[in-house]
């Protein structure tokens, strides 16, 4: 091994990229459930800075849309797995980064530990011009010179420098204000980046960088030719063998590709088990943030979108039909299960327990936001109402809404949803009847529809027909504790 590249620079550098490609095809799927970008938060449609889908819709459009409607299906050549697999890419998506971490916290520790930072981190202004020079010198076809003493050349010196001490804890910033925990619990670091929609983009501008320096880093070590290249890189020893750097290089470039290809097959041939597999490295780490963090959000009045989308189609059922032109009047709540006092509410009793507002950013799964204020009765409210018994550990939400109706792609059956019981007691969990203080449009989930304001979208029931407390959500529907969760496999914790 030699002082330039020890083992340990080796195995990291083989370990970034490997999360790293699955960080950015992952990366890709999350996008493609919303292939638009925007700096703000209200994403009205049609005013998105970027777009990479055909279709397009508008607050005006005449026929209705839900923004699942949206979603494209990219190709698992590209995006990690495909095939609008919003969930499964998600999954990856929070495996991968947590194993980057680890990786680059190690690198990092050792980078100071070692004194190898003499050679990545700046320490003279010199750098600067000495980088624009060594630009200048590879535009005339040369190969500037190293700094004396040391591994690299100056532009290389500061390129690393950027990627490593910019560029990555950057991605991991804009990543964590994407979170809805986060952003519930802390809104102000959301603003840093202009919100939401802001670290979304700026997001997506991370990944060009990365993919950029990518390439150019690849023409370098082609430019510089590659067995020595690689004899450094992969043997440690710029004075191995030409021929076993070229083989070890090319055995893990395609080891790389060759378990991208198998994880992408396996992960669309076994959705459930991928799922499964994945939830159990993903999944402790989304409860603890759902768990931890509770709702601090109060935006103002004049923060609320002008048009806020909808996700989901109404029911299309007589019986929904008719209660809707009665306004409700006959609407009754059902909210039983493991209680000691089960009751079927009118939506006056409903509201005789007490009111709260609240004006909050709704973050869906798919990436879009929208302010509203939403006026209903905590749920707490209902939870002391009807003394939920020692067993009872997480409230289903049943809604009329029959998908199979609705929502093709395969999916069938009436949508559910559940949460653990301490959602149901954060303080800014309520089952809504108002919206923007006029009583819930139809779309937004008429009469009564729940808001958990640290949560992903898909976990706000609306069209609620009655709730039940259970000791477990296994028996329902498939057992995974959700519409969403059964059909489009994504995780049941949503704080992320
Ligand atoms: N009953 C029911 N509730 C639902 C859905 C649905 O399809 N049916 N979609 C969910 C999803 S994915 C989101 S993002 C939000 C959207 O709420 P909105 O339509 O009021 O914007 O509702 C959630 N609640
Ligand atoms: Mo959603």
């Amino acid at each position: 091994m030699s002082k330039f590249f020890p083992l340990w620079v080796v195995v990291t550098h083989f370990l970034n990229i490997f999360f790293l490609l699955l960080l950015a095809r992952s990366g890709l799927e999350v996008l493609s459930a919303f292939p638009k970008l925007y700096w703000n938060d209200d994403c009205p449609p049609g005013r998105e800075w970027a777009r990479f889908s055909k279709k397009m819709y508008g607050a005006d459009s005449r026929r209705m849309w839900s923004s699942l409607d949206e979603e494209e299906a990219w190709s698992p050549v590209l995006a990690l797995p495909g095939r609008k697999n919003l969930g499964l890419g998600r999954h990856w998506h929070f495996m991968s980064v947590q194993f980057w971490i680890l990786t680059g916290a190690v690198y990092v520790a050792l980078v100071f530990a070692t004194g190898y930072w003499h050679y990545l981190i700046p320490t003279h202004w010199s750098l600067f011009p000495d980088s624009i020079k060594a630009v200048g010198t590879y535009l005339h076809f040369q190969l500037p010179h190293k700094i004396p003493g040391q591994p690299y050349e100056p532009a290389q010196k500061l390129s690393y420098f950027l990627v490593i001490f910019v560029l990555a804890p950057f991605q991991i910033a804009t990543g964590a204000a994407m979170s809805p925990a986060v952003l519930a619990r802390f809104p102000r670091y959301g603003t840093l980046f202009g919100g939401k929609q802001g670290a979304r983009s700026l997001h997506f501008l991370g990944l060009c960088a990365f993919a950029a320096f990518t390439a150019l880093h690849t023409l370098m070590v082609i430019i510089h030719g590659i067995p020595t290249e690689f004899a450094r890189i992969v043997l440690g020893d710029p004075g191995g063998s030409r021929a076993l750097a070229l083989g070890v290089g090319l055995a893990g470039i395609f080891g790389i590709l060759g378990f991208h290809v198998i994880i992408s097959w396996f992960s669309l041939r076994y959705r459930r088990a991928t799922q499964r597999l994945l939830g159990v490295m993903v999944n402790p780490f989304e409860r603890v943030i759902s768990r931890v963090f509770t709702s601090r959000q109060h935006l103002a009045r004049n923060d609320i979108s002008p048009y806020h989308r909808i996700n989901g189609y109404p029911p299309t059922s007589a019986e929904y039909e008719q209660m809707a032109v009665d306004g409700f009047a006959d609407y009754r709540l059902a909210v039983g299960g493991l209680v000691e006092h089960p009751v079927s509410l009118s939506l006056a009793e409903l509201r005789e327990l007490g009111q709260q507002s609240q004006i909050v950013k709704h973050n869906c799964i798919q990436g879009w936001t929208a302010v509203a204020q939403w006026t209903g009765v905590p749920l707490r409210a209902v939870i002391d109402l009807v003394r939920p018994s020692a067993q009872a550990r997480y409230v289903v939400f049943y809604a009329m809404d029959d998908k199979g109706l609705t929502e093709g792609e395969g999916r069938y059956g009436f949508f559910y949803g559940s949460i653990p019981l301490f959602l149901a007691t954060n303080p800014q969990t309520i089952l809504a009847l108002e919206m923007n203080g006029a009583p819930l449009p139809i779309e937004h989930g008429a009469p009564v529809r729940l808001r958990i304001e640290t949560q992903l979208g898909f976990k706000m029931v609306k069209w609620i027909k009655a709730i039940e407390f259970v000791e477990d959500t296994r028996h329902i529907g498939m057992g995974m504790g959700g519409f969403r969760e059964d059909q489009q496999y994504y995780a049941n914790a949503a704080g992320i």
